[in-house]
């Protein structure tokens, strides 16, 4: 008779092929030798060893989804358990990796033109290039169709835009090679990528200041970028793409990565509060985990993490057949980031006082996932695409 595994307790591996557990096994070993023994040290020093992208490279874990230029070429479920595998330890090493794999280097392999394919991503596939993604900036960030950076031919450099303005809250900028910028063409008005080369950029034209002291997502580095003037050659510019749709597409993979990763994230928290609520004794010598309320939370976050991922799988399937919406991914986006939230706060009251210490872990995954309910589309703002599908009618403005 099969026995209950409260680990995965509709058996979500029944779903998977073959390849994708073996690539999940590696993922999660190297996530549990490599990554976890850091992520403490890290997190307090606010701290992101670059090396972990080239050590993710050497594993084929980035851009895993894309087909040659050195990439694995793997199923979209297979890179959400990659996502997961990393997340389980910490969101802001999953951060890194997304930005890397799925906004930069899936933006440049959707839009780039060959030129830019074969120069920037069998380097990033090995993590010694680093990329970073510029959309929010410091007046627009649910609403990047408003956004204020442009790029008009420039004035003195004949192939070149100049573009100027500033974008913050990019994560990876301070130590990324490439920036893919999307900017309002001056000329049309319409929304362009760039993607700007560090080295090309004359001193004083590109800065890329961190952003420190941040009570989430230390364990990753968040910082801004201002372009002032800066000489991007014309061929940098995607060359098809323009509007929102470009930026968008590369959202899709990036959020569907978050909406598998963060059940990593609150798989963690139920493992470590289980763990503890069996360990910790209170009234007559009892465990924790005796009592009832205790085991409601443990049942109402295990149900969670077992729905959100068997909904994230589906729609990763779906997704590589042509058949997923972007609705369907701000759906698992947006319930599998509030239920990790949720839970993980409620997680958090098990371990009374001692959650206040951050050796227990908990409290990290706290604020971590506040950051991804809010990244990729702030919880809400998936509400309304949602309601604008369900009702026909956009209620943003
Ligand atoms: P809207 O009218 O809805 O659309 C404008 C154009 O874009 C197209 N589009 C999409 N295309 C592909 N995939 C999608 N998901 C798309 N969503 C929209 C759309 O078809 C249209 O195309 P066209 O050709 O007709 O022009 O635009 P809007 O201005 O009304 O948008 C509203 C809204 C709220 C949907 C949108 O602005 C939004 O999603 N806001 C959230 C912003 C956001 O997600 N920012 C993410 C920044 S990057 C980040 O957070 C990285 S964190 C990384 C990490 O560390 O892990
Ligand atoms: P705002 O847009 O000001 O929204 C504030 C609140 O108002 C939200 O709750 C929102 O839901 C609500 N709201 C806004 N408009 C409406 C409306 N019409 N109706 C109802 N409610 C509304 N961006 C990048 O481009 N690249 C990155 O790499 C990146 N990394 C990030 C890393 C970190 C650690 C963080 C914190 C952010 C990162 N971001 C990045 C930015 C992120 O995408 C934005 O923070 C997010 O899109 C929300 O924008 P905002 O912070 O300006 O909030």
């Amino acid at each position: 008779a099969p026995a209950f595994d409260w680990q995965d307790p509709l058996s979500s591996k029944s779903l998977l092929t073959e390849e994708e557990q073996a690539i999940s096994e590696t993922a999660e070993r190297y996530c549990q030798e490599q990554l976890a023994p850091r992520v403490l040290q890290a997190y307090r020093d606010e701290n992101y060893d670059k090396k972990i992208l080239e050590e993710m490279g050497e594993l084929g874990l980035l851009g895993s989804s894309i087909e040659g230029y050195g990439c694995a070429g793997v199923s979209t479920v297979a890179g959400g358990l990659i996502t997961r595998a990393v997340e389980r330890v910490d969101s802001g090493y999953r951060s890194g990796m997304s930005v890397q794999s799925s906004l930069v280097m899936g933006g440049i392999h959707e839009f780039g033109s060959e030129e830019l394919k074969e120069k920037y991503l069998p380097g990033m596939a090995k993590g010694k290039i680093l990329g970073a993604f510029g959309l929010t900036e410091p007046n627009h960030g649910s609403d990047p169709g408003s956004m204020e950076t442009t790029a008009k031919p420039h004035p003195t450099k004949e192939g070149y835009y100049s573009l100027s303005g500033s974008k913050t809250w990019i994560t990876n900028s301070p130590i990324s090679d490439v920036l893919l910028v999307w900017a309002k063409l001056a000329e049309t008005g319409k929304i362009r990528g760039f993607l700007v080369d560090r080295k090309d950029c004359p001193a004083g034209t590109l800065e890329t200041p961190a952003i420190k002291n941040k009570n989430g997502l230390r364990a990753s580095i968040t910082g801004m970028i201002h372009l002032d003037n800066c000489p991007v050659p014309k061929e940098h510019m995607f060359p098809e793409v323009e509007g929102l749709r470009g930026p968008f597409s590369c959202l899709n993979s990036a959020r569907y990565g978050i909406a598998l990763g963060v059940m990593g994230a609150l798989e963690d928290c139920i493992d470590r509060a289980r763990t503890y609520s069996l360990e910790r004794k209170q009234f007559k010598g009892n465990p924790l985990a005796k009592y009832q309320l205790v085991q409601k939370k443990l049942a109402d976050a295990a149900t969670d993490a077992a729905y959100g991922t068997l909904a994230a799988i589906q729609v990763g399937k779906l997704k590589d057949q042509g058949l997923a919406t972007p609705e369907m991914i701000s759906m698992v986006k947006r319930q599998n980031c509030d239920r990790a939230l949720h839970h993980a706060r409620v997680l958090q009251e098990i371990f009374g006082g001692n959650a206040v210490s951050d050796e227990y872990g908990i409290g990290r995954h706290v604020a971590n996932l506040y950051v991804t309910q809010t990244y990729e589309g702030q919880s809400d703002i998936h509400s309304l695409i949602l309601g604008r599908a369900i009702t026909g009618i956009q209620a943003f403005v």
